[in-house]
């Protein structure tokens, strides 16, 4: 499976053409409208968000609520587009036309694709290349994405997260009774945390950044149940899941490191108490009596839970501006101030479940042939019971 994006923040619209979806699989815009509204929510956004109401048409390859095999193609309008239909026009400006309408942007902010985006592309107008690189993008990475979580749903696969540090305030790491008790209640948490004692700090910490002009990140964790083990591959670079996985979550806009199990932590254990020990049982076939590696070994799946944390670098756009200087006079300046979120660290939660999901999806139909739902599954079925027994 593959998709491509297309779309400006504060142009008509984000479209996406996802190719490669098997025939026969349920899907309706309601299907794809609640993840919309999912990556819409959080403490910590800005203005925007509340002129946006996004909302998913189908354009293709779906035919009386099942995908048919043929592209489908997802579009989502921005709201905002009618305050800027002049400044993002496509028409050629007329000669003369006044700064306002042009709102060009020639002092880059530190931290985003200003900079480097326009001496890559040799725009003189630094928006060519913030209309794009906005995190805007991401809401039709959720509608491919909400496409994939509907696959892996039929397949008996199921995704969560949740946030675990925002602004330095850490959740402690608190046992769930199943990944059902887990999205039921971070849905319920204003910045999407599991933990309901750090819920407030956590809001308070970006309170106080607002006030001070100020941006902050975190880290989230994304957690996947029942993926058949043997699922991607050791044999070459580019067949291992988890690294599909690590570039996509890196790949989300502002995200900076990955890690799954243990992560980072593993530089300071032992092997003994690093590695999962192997069990076998006529009920659950192979099993790890620990998930210290959080699901994968050698590039594979191992039927563990996944459980993939990112981290979220605190967004560039500040109130309180950083230097930087103007690529037309060279002249140091205080950075341009563009509206902002001051912590989007909830809203990318539900980008990062949508990216793992899509690259847990096309792993599966590449690796069980996936022109259809009914085969797609019956092999999977297979898949398990052979790994099972193995
Ligand atoms: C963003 C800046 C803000 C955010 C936007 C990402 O938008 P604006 O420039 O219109 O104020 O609200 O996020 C979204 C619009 C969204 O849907 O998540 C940026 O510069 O990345």
């Amino acid at each position: 499976m593959r998709y491509l994006t297309a779309g400006e923040s504060h142009g008509p619209q984000l479209t996406t053409i996802i190719e490669g979806v098997p025939a026969g699989l349920t899907l309706t815009a309601d299907d794809i409208n609640i993840e919309l509204a999912r990556r819409q929510k959080g403490y910590g956004r800005g203005r925007r968000m509340q002129i946006e109401k996004d909302r998913v048409q189908i354009l293709g390859g779906v035919r009386h609520g099942k995908t048919l095999g043929s592209p489908i193609a997802l579009v989502v309008e921005n709201k905002d587009w009618k305050h800027w239909t002049k400044i993002m026009g496509v028409e050629p400006l007329e000669e003369g036309a006044d700064d306002e309408i042009k709102r060009k942007i020639s002092r880059p902010r530190p931290g985003h694709a200003d900079l480097n985006g326009a001496i890559k592309y040799g725009h003189q107008d630094m928006r060519n290349v913030l209309e794009r690189s906005s995190a805007r993008e991401t809401t039709v990475r959720v509608a491919a994405g909400a496409v994939a979580k509907k696959l892996l749903k039929e397949l008996g696969i199921e995704i969560a997260s949740q946030v675990v540090e925002i602004g330095g305030v850490k959740a402690s790491p608190k046992p769930y009774s199943s990944i059902k008790e887990l999205q039921e209640k971070t849905e319920q948490s204003p910045v999407r945390c599991f933990d309901e004692e750090v819920e407030q700090q956590m809001m308070d910490a970006i309170d106080e950044a607002k006030k001070n002009g100020d941006s902050i990140g975190g880290i989230v964790e994304v957690i996947v149940e029942g993926m058949p083990p043997g699922v991607g591959s050791y044999v070459h670079y580019d067949r291992k899941l988890d690294a599909k996985i690590a570039g996509a979550i890196v790949s989300i806009n502002a995200f900076k490191g990955v890690e799954f199990g243990l992560g980072f932590d593993m530089a300071r254990k032992p092997g003994s108490a690093v590695h999962d020990e192997i069990a076998w049982s006529k009920e659950k076939g192979y099993y790890r009596l620990t998930n210290r590696l959080g699901g994968f070994e050698g590039g594979m799946t191992t039927g563990m839970p996944i459980v993939v944390r990112g981290v979220m670098k605190p967004i560039p756009t500040l109130y309180k501006p950083l230097k930087s200087v103007d690529i037309h006079t060279k002249e140091p300046f205080e950075a341009s101030i563009e509206r902002s979120d001051s912590c989007a660290v909830p809203s990318a939660a539900v980008v990062a479940e949508a990216v793992v999901a899509w690259e847990l999806a096309n792993a599966l139909v590449e690796q069980f042939y996936g022109d259809r739902m009914d085969t797609l599954k019956k092999t999977i079925a297979e898949h398990r019971a052979f790994a099972k027994e193995f």
